[in-house]
């Protein structure tokens, strides 16, 4: 079996200090830059841990436009394996992280529970893990796998359909209410509709008001604790090829109406069209956003994340617009090909050094370069630092931050699954 060498700690610390000095050179202060980048709060999302299945008693299979494909063996099947294996992934990366449940990870002792009537009680065992491990959490209202979802969800022409789901969206909310007051924390919520048709639908409106009038519906009490709320737009899903209800347009005019987040996933737009651009336009007018940090491939809106230029255009456009403190960092990509610790592992480490990476640019010299019309300088500037050594940083961040520095933490993958995955 490969074995990665772990470096040594010297090794790690003198390539470190060399790069501050480099760093310096181009007026960039590393120490700080460390300091920021272990604040950075991304939120781990849990159903890449079991396929976007959940623990709802009465198995639905995933529908809705996404699809996971794959059947690597070692899925997590119950919420102490899910939770394990996100303790595996959260010792193997560096810096803050928060944790993603969907409405179907909740645990009703063996009973089914309908997404009507989901409770707080019902993620009680989250609750308690995430305080032992001081772990913010994250919630999402789950509008797929169900029986009641396969002709729209919030926009269906069925009151009926509606209320349904008017009212699980609100007992989500009453449950990331208890989250934000249990354990003392902002929450962010998620919502994301499916709804949407595969071919060209007769009527564009009258679905898009319905959808409004639901939103407005759930929204219309108040929320005690500290309760953020992001909409999700899409341009097409598997069977919502042609129309999707909740399109990125509506969602950023509902967003600015009514003082609610915006959350834009990397893969929800045209197949070549990338989101970094879009921030400093939707920050004008939103105060925050949620990202939804992931990769497209073709069709596909949910591939594990690496450190593209798409990402890196993301992390610098936040970085460089000072917005750090005014966006939300959330992963959702689903890979069930491939060993799922690694594939958290792989995503949100890569994500993370995207954000160093931006961090790190002398963004300063870059700026000046271009008020002086010195175009040759900043752009030659950019392709440089593409080979400073701010992997000399990353390495001494995760050793700082207790986690294996390098290709090591492979090795502890592997002796997991060895362990404990291959076991299930
Ligand atoms: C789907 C959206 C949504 C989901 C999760 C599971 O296209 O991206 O965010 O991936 O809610
Ligand atoms: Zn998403």
């Amino acid at each position: 079996m490969t074995m990665f060498p772990q470096l040594l700690d010297t090794a790690v610390e003198k390539n470190f200090q060399e790069a501050v000095e480099i760093y310096a050179g181009l007026g960039v202060d590393v120490a700080k830059v460390v300091e920021t980048l272990e604040e950075i709060p991304v939120s781990m999302h849990c159903w890449q841990g079991d396929d976007v299945g959940g623990f709802e008693v009465s198995d639905q299979g995933l529908s809705g436009g996404i699809m996971a494909t794959g059947d690597y063996p070692g899925k997590a099947t119950s919420p102490d394996e899910l939770r394990a294996d996100a303790e595996k992934a959260f010792s193997l990366i560096p810096g803050l992280l928060r944790f993603n449940l969907h409405a179907i990870y909740l645990e009703s002792g063996g009973k089914y529970v309908d997404r009507d009537v989901v409770a707080p009680e019902h993620f009680a065992n989250w609750i308690g893990w995430a305080k032992e491990r001081n772990v913010g959490l994250d919630f999402n209202p789950t509008f797929f796998s169900h029986p009641k979802a396969e002709c729209g969800t919030l926009s269906s022409a069925d009151p009926a359909i509606r209320e349904f789901w008017i009212e699980h969206a609100k007992r989500c909310r009453t449950i990331a209410e208890t989250f934000s007051k249990e354990l003392d924390d902002t929450v962010v919520v998620n919502y994301w509709v499916p709804d949407g048709m595969k071919d060209l639908p007769a009527d564009r409106w009258e679905p898009r008001k319905r959808l409004l009038s639901s939103y407005d519906a759930i929204f219309a009490d108040e929320l005690g604790g500290d309760v953020k709320e992001a909409l999700e737009g899409k341009l097409f899903g598997l069977g919502s090829e042609e129309y999707v209800v909740g399109s990125n347009e509506l969602y950023l005019g509902y967003a600015m109406s009514r003082k609610k987040l915006l959350c834009m996933d990397m893969g929800h737009y045209h197949p070549t069209e990338t989101i970094h651009d879009k921030l400093s336009a939707a920050m004008m007018y939103l105060p925050e956003l949620l990202l939804h940090v992931s990769r497209p491939i073709r069709w596909d809106s949910d591939h594990v994340v690496i450190m593209n230029d798409d990402l890196l255009s993301l992390a610098r456009e936040v970085v460089r617009g000072g917005v750090l403190d005014r966006v939300y960092f959330a992963t959702d990509f689903f890979d069930a090909s491939i060993n799922r610790v690694g594939a958290w592992t792989i995503g949100i480490r890569s994500f993370k050094k995207a954000l160093l990476f931006a961090l790190l640019e002398p963004v300063e010299m870059l700026r000046r370069f271009e008020s002086e019309n010195r175009g040759a300088e900043r752009l030659a500037l950019q392709e440089e630092a593409k080979t400073l050594p701010y992997a000399a940083v990353w390495n001494y961040f995760c050793l700082k931050s207790d986690v294996p520095v390098g290709p090591a933490w492979l090795n502890s993958m592997r002796d997991y699954e060895n362990t404990v995955l291959s076991k299930r």
